[in-house]
């Protein structure tokens, strides 16, 4: 397979002027006919016409009114073109419903969408693919459909046909059409120059009182971007589309965004509060990309994570807006150290801008996202809040209507604060977690603190140079007291110490505060200084840290050492969860145990082998003696979880049933699902249900629950997605794969629906000690499967693979039974580009 590189890049050599299309739908022979006006660009590096097309079976072209002939090759055609603008005409047929990849024109459940991102529209029309070709787009779709939708302003419509107009000029990534019989749920919004926008939300019969949720979080989007970084939306109509069959979350198409259902649509009754807070910051990011990823775009596929990071990044701060900004900074780091960590610490390691690709499908991940998000958090942290926006205007104004790099990303800073961003840019260069070493020193009324950086090799990177890395510190006297407020220490040699002064006493450290630079800190202290921290610390996301970094250590003391549960930590633990003072929401994350995985990986970072029956033994043992502990709290407290009055999905309310999840675990532990049962019969809403099922589940005493709620919910296609992931996720480690198994056979699992597929291979890659049980039924049943996937859907298949990619960490049998599955999927007859490129880049 062919490699791609970042040096490489060549612009192409022609500007596309306008793009006209015409769609005649028919689902399994669809026509388009394109009228492309190209202009060769003088003094281009090359003049090579070449159109990405796959595919297509192309009917005719034809350059300005004449037919030519085109040399048809893989992956596209060449022609001989003029040396002047010329009309390039062309019609394709295609099959929509032929396509199970879900790339490109495809159908869903009846319904026409597309999905053009990374590289689908070449499975469109001919065209150059890529996202530094930008033009203005008009579309006609004829078709019986009722509802006829694409990018821009509607401009004409009648009986089977519509027309729309997008004046904003976009890579052919953006585009998107839908046609079928949707019903919308409207609404409107005035901008801040008072332009009036109708905003639809398209989805099935029947799903229709599922919208409102996410209109409203729509509309406090497009409030938030006017008010915080001053960005108006532009088109006369903003849709929205709700589609079953996704390959991602959601897709950022210019005023047509086309979501996966499970990320829009929401009620009270089937959804949890976890998928409202979810659906809220997925319609701002799309949104939000309308200015970062749209209106300035990616010039190549490496810069993904200059739309991405900062698109992350500016959804995380909408959602710490509207929601409690230290519970989301401790959410975005729990899920930072599940997904990236991982990533970076592996064989998939690259850097937040990778440099070679195969597939770029393979590099939408959470170290383009979520560490190119907190990337965008460092350089804030850096040059401070008014610098940071003053950067960002002038990243509007200068690059408006461009296709960028991250050079461009990094000049509007070093041209608005006058700082040199050439060390900062290795964030963006170099792969792995950088370790952080602390040591600290007190003399005479100073108090000293050095940090050592170091970043082990990752896959074609031996050598690491020392970045620039913001951490964040504070001071507490011994009663607590904050003595010195945060202070931003700006590290930048791999060796380096800071000085604090004037001090009477040794004082306690918070290092680190605010997660501020993605690193692992290293630091030889005590459990009585952590659960200090964990009682006192001023800086909520630390104080929940030393609270996790406590619960870390007793479980590895009680996995490597057989001790019991720390007694210390424990009475500190149950102290904060009776507090009613502090947030339900904080109490809940500090209740929250460490990842299984995460305790896999330390483990493995100190040298010894994780076994994951033990470290999941440990987990049951120490939260059984916790429920025994704080038994006689449990009544009162779970009182104190009920929510008064109607639901809603609030950030305080839904803190309240955060909490209240927690304390029906452990209160399950001791009255053998008593309150469960009666929360599961009573509750009104998905989110208590859905803990309550739980509950009985993980207590072996769910199965009349889990046959009433099938009964209740198997119409609703998002609501089975939990049902089949729960049963999984709450098996005992050596039923997991069995029970997965079994499920694969039920009616309701299939191959073609990525949801569904995710909900059950999701679960099973995620239950930590029953993927990995050493019968190696697990990784057995989760190749059976990819495979299955890999011939109907590559794209969905290579991003499943990742639940390998932590081999390296276990024991010879295992790391032996993961690579023989690895090798199955790797020797498949006429096994996807996609996934062969996963798998290769895991075994190797
Ligand atoms: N920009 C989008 C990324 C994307 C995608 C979405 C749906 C299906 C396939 C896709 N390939 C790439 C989503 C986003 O980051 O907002
Ligand atoms: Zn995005």
């Amino acid at each position: 397979p062919q490699t791609f590189y970042l040096k490489d890049y060549t612009p192409f050599g022609f500007d596309v002027e306008s793009v006209e299309l015409t769609f005649k739908l028919a689902p399994t022979a669809t026509r388009v006919l394109s009228r492309i006006r190209f202009i060769p660009q003088e003094n281009a590096a090359s003049s090579d016409f070449f159109l990405h097309g796959e595919e297509l079976e192309l009917i005719s072209a034809a350059i300005d009114g004449t037919p030519v002939q085109v040399e048809e090759v893989d992956g596209g055609l060449n022609c001989a073109v003029p040396s002047t603008p010329f009309l390039w005409e062309a019609e394709v047929e295609i099959n929509p419903k032929g396509n199970t990849a879900l790339e490109g024109l495809y159908m869903s459940n009846g319904m026409y969408c597309t999905q053009c991102e990374a590289e689908g529209f070449r499975k469109i029309t001919y065209y150059p693919d890529r996202p530094d070709v930008m033009s203005t787009f008009k579309v006609r779709i004829e078709g019986p459909e009722k509802v006829l939708l694409s990018n821009g302003n509607p401009t004409a419509s009648g009986e089977g046909w519509a027309e729309w107009h997008d004046p904003w000029p976009k890579p052919a990534y953006l585009f998107a059409l839908v046609a079928g019989d949707l019903i919308n749920h409207p609404d409107h919004f005035t901008t801040k120059s008072g332009k009036d926008v109708d905003l639809n939300i398209w989805v099935r019969p029947g799903d229709e009182g599922k919208c409102a949720f996410g209109m409203e979080a729509l509309k406090k989007s497009m409030t938030w971007d006017e008010e915080v970084y001053g960005r108006e939306y532009d088109l006369d109509i903003f849709n929205i589309v709700a589609v079953d069959d996704f390959n991602m979350g959601a897709m950022e198409n210019k005023g047509l965004n086309v979501f996966n259902s499970s990320c829009v649509l929401a009620s009270p009754e089937t959804s949890t509060d976890a998928n409202f807070e979810r659906i809220e910051a997925i319609i701002a990011h799309e949104y939000f990309h309308n200015w970062t990823g749209n209106r300035i775009t990616c010039r190549d596929w490496f810069q993904l994570c200059l739309k991405e990071g900062l698109t992350v990044y500016r959804d995380a701060q909408f959602t710490a807006d509207m929601r409690s900004e230290p519970v989301k900074r401790i959410e975005d780091v729990i899920a930072l150290r599940a997904r990236q960590f991982p990533e970076d610490q592996g064989p998939l390691s690259h850097p937040p801008r990778p440099e070679e690709f195969q597939e770029i499908n393979n590099f939408y991940t959470a170290t383009v996202y979520e560490k190119g998000a907190e990337v965008i958090g460092m350089l804030k942290r850096l040059v401070g809040d008014a610098d940071y926006y003053k950067a960002l205007d002038l990243y509007f104004d200068r690059h408006d209507g461009q296709a960028c790099t991250i050079e461009d990303w990094l000049s509007v800073f070093e041209d608005a604060t006058g700082r040199d961003m050439a060390q900062f840019k290795r964030w963006y260069s170099q792969a792995g977690t950088p370790k952080l070493k602390v040591s600290d020193n007190f003399d005479a009324g100073t108090y000293t603190l050095t940090f050592e950086q170091s970043t082990a090799p990752t896959p074609g990177q031996d050598i690491k140079d020392p970045r620039v890395i913001p951490i964040a510190v504070g001071l507490l006297n011994d009663k607590g007291d904050e003595i010195q407020p945060t202070r931003v220490l700006e590290m930048t040699q791999a060796t380096q110490s800071f000085a604090f002064d004037g001090l009477a006493a040794k004082p306690v450290p918070s290092i680190l505060r605010e997660f501020s630079a993605p690193v692992i800190l290293e630091r030889d202290t005590t459990n009585t200084e952590r659960t200090f921290l964990f009682a006192h610390d001023t800086d909520p996301f630390n104080r929940w840290e030393a609270g996790n970094a406590l619960a870390k250590e007793t479980r590895l003391a009680m996995i490597t050492a057989g001790e019991a549960p720390d007694s210390a930590y424990l009475d500190a633990l149950i102290k904060l969860v009776r507090d009613d003072t502090l947030d339900p929401a904080f109490r809940a994350l500090v209740l929250q145990a460490p990842g299984q995985s995460d305790l896999a990986q330390t483990l493995h970072a100190r040298g010894q082998v994780p076994d994951p029956q033990k470290i999941y033994d440990a987990s049951e043992t120490f939260t059984q003696t916790l429920a025994q502990a704080l038994s006689d709290s449990l009544p009162r407290l779970y009182a104190a979880t009920t929510v008064d009055g109607p639901y809603s999905p609030d950030a305080e309310g839904a803190g309240k049933r955060a909490l209240n999840a927690r304390i029906l675990s452990l209160l399950t532990r001791l009255d053998a699902g008593e309150q469960a049962q009666r929360q599961f019969e009573t509750a009104d809403n998905m989110t208590l249900q859905y803990a309550a099922l739980a509950c009985l589940l993980k207590a072996d005493k769910g199965a009349d629950a889990s046959a009433s709620f099938f009964d209740q919910w198997q119409e609703d296609r998002l609501v089975m997605d939990k049902w089949f992931a729960l049963q999984i996720s709450c098996a005992e480690p050596e039923a997991a794969a069995r029970i997965a198994k079994e499920l694969t056979t039920h009616p309701l699992f299939t191959l073609k629906n990525p949801n569904r597929f995710r909900a059950v291979m999701g679960a099973l890659s995620g239950h930590h000690a029953g993927f990995h049980q050493i019968s190696g039924a697990g990784y057995t049943l989760l190749a059976d499967n990819l495979i299955a996937l890999d011939a109907l859907n590559p794209q969905t298949t290579a991003r499943m693979c990742a639940a390998f990619q932590s081999w390296p960490r276990y024991d010879t049998a295992r790391q032996e039974l993961i690579k023989g599955e690895l090798q199955r999927i790797a020797t498949t007859k006429g096994l996807s580009r996609d996934t062969n490129e996963m798998v290769t880049r895991i075994l190797n």
